[in-house]
């Protein structure tokens, strides 16, 4: 098992620093799956399997396509791919009894799940995992195209159960009935929206077991917070984890802007995808009609003049607007009037965020410095995230930025040079913050170093 180093004095020269990585993943590889971390997350999240299947390609395709086939075994019958698939671990909280999804109708057989979902990445995985098999071996190639073949339906089958049931809006973006399907816990996005949800006198007793794993409570969201998060579960449970009831009876349903640019994304790769494989042209045309309706829900929801993107609290019936990387979302998916795109990207490039003097890197801290709800060590509150700056990366590549993709990927390589693979980043101090050795962080980290 490999040590966390996190001395910022210590910077690993590349190689040592992707061997390093390497060793992550296999370390927390139980066979069936590679858990998220491996003591404060013993379980796959879904959207960190995805990143983390990219990361395995470099090292075995065929353990690759196998991470993502344990993700979409889990997949529930109307096509939700849950954000959490259990392992036998007790140590994380909420497990799967206070989940209680084994009495949910829809829910997959033989293996135990939580009952929401998060960010849609994982066709960008699978385009990923081709890519980076095409570039190994004419074997690594067939192995990676025969599972594109058979996961497209799944993935298909999964943007559908989106578009059906979570657009509940105008607005058209993609709804989350839980903070936790937006991969981003506690950002201020959705304080206002949380400060509505009310815990009932019967909110079940718990003990947090997430404080146990990190050295200072101050990094993870407080127990306020959590009480709420507790209290969704609470809700979802009692709505049998039906997907329109839920939507229907959740304190908390919000547009979520983030997840719909990442939608827009994943559909048209998946769409890109389908072509190269002779998939039938009907649902072809449905994924681009749906990335098309993403767009422009991303686009709409921006400022007209600064173009940053805001979410919309759906129960209040109100825009929100904290200050976070989520505004950034239209320049993941594109949609915005070219001059209004610049000033955003110029923004993103500026003194508050990327450009702040005081980073330690030049990538964006999931809140603003400038921002009166920046702390810079607590959780989706101000650290910087290695797996957002990867993922923002990559669209400035499909967007045709190459200055921009290669400066995110040398800062993001910066920011993790101490080694240690922290989940996130004091952003003036580079301290590693959360769990150590997380693996979505060494996943990236091989796609920087080792990318084709
Ligand atoms: C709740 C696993 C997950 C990530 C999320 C991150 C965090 C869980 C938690 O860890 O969430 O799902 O217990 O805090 O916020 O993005 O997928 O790495």
């Amino acid at each position: 098992m490999i040590t966390a180093a996190g001395d910022r004095a210590v910077h690993f020269h590349p190689a040592s620093l992707a061997a390093r990585a390497a060793l992550v993943l296999r370390d927390n590889d139980t066979g069936r799956l590679v858990t998220a971390s491996p003591k404060l997350y013993p379980h796959m999240w879904s959207w960190d399997a995805a990143f983390i299947s990219m990361g395995l390609a470099y090292l075995d395709v065929r353990r690759a396509v196998a991470e993502l086939d344990t993700l979409l075994a889990a997949q529930w019958r109307d096509g939700m791919i849950p954000h959490i698939v259990f392992t036998q671990d007790t140590d994380y909280f909420p497990g799967p009894d206070r989940w209680g999804t084994d009495a949910a109708p829809q829910r997959p057989h033989g293996v135990r799940t939580s009952g929401i979902c998060q960010p849609p990445v994982h066709a960008i995985a699978v385009r990923r995992i081709v890519e980076i098999a095409r570039k190994t071996s004419q074997d690594d190639a067939e192995v990676a195209e025969a599972f594109a073949e058979r996961a497209w339906s799944s993935l298909y089958r999964w943007h559908r159960w989106i578009v059906r049931h979570r657009i509940p809006d105008a607005s058209g973006l993609v709804a989350i009935v839980h903070g936790w399907e937006s991969g981003m816990d506690n950002s201020p996005r959705w304080d206002e929206p949380y400060a509505a949800v009310l815990p009932g006198p019967d909110l079940p007793p718990y003990v947090r077991l997430d404080l146990l794993q990190v050295d200072d409570p101050g990094e993870r969201p407080s127990d306020d917070e959590y009480d709420r998060y507790l209290w969704l579960i609470e809700q979802l449970r009692r709505a049998d984890y039906h997907p329109d009831r839920v939507v229907d009876t959740s304190a908390f349903l919000v547009g979520d802007v983030f997840v719909t640019a990442v939608f827009a994304l994943a559909c048209d790769t998946l769409a890109g995808l389908g072509e190269e494989l002779g998939r039938n042209g009907e649902e072809i045309d449905d994924l681009r009609a749906w990335a098309a309706r993403a767009r422009a829900a991303v686009a709409l929801s921006a400022h007209p003049e600064t173009g940053m993107a805001r979410d919309r609290d759906i129960r209040g019936g109100r825009w929100l607007s904290a200050e976070t990387i989520a505004g950034f979302s239209p320049l993941l998916c594109g949609g915005l009037p070219a001059d209004v795109e610049s000033r955003l990207m110029s923004t993103l490039d500026g003194p508050a965020w990327s450009g702040h003097p005081d980073l330690l890197a030049a990538v964006p801290p999931s809140v603003s410095p400038s921002s009166p709800d920046f702390d810079a060590k607590r959780y989706w509150r101000g650290p910087q995230w290695p797996v957002i700056t990867w993922l923002f990366g990559w669209a400035f590549e499909q967007r045709n930025w190459p200055r921009h993709a290669s400066e995110f990927r040398a800062q993001g390589v910066h920011l993790v040079s101490d080694g240690a693979f922290g989940e996130y980043y004091e952003p003036f101090t580079g301290k590693p913050l959360g769990s150590t050795n997380q693996s979505w962080t060494a996943a990236v980290v091989l796609d920087w170093l080792c990318g084709v």
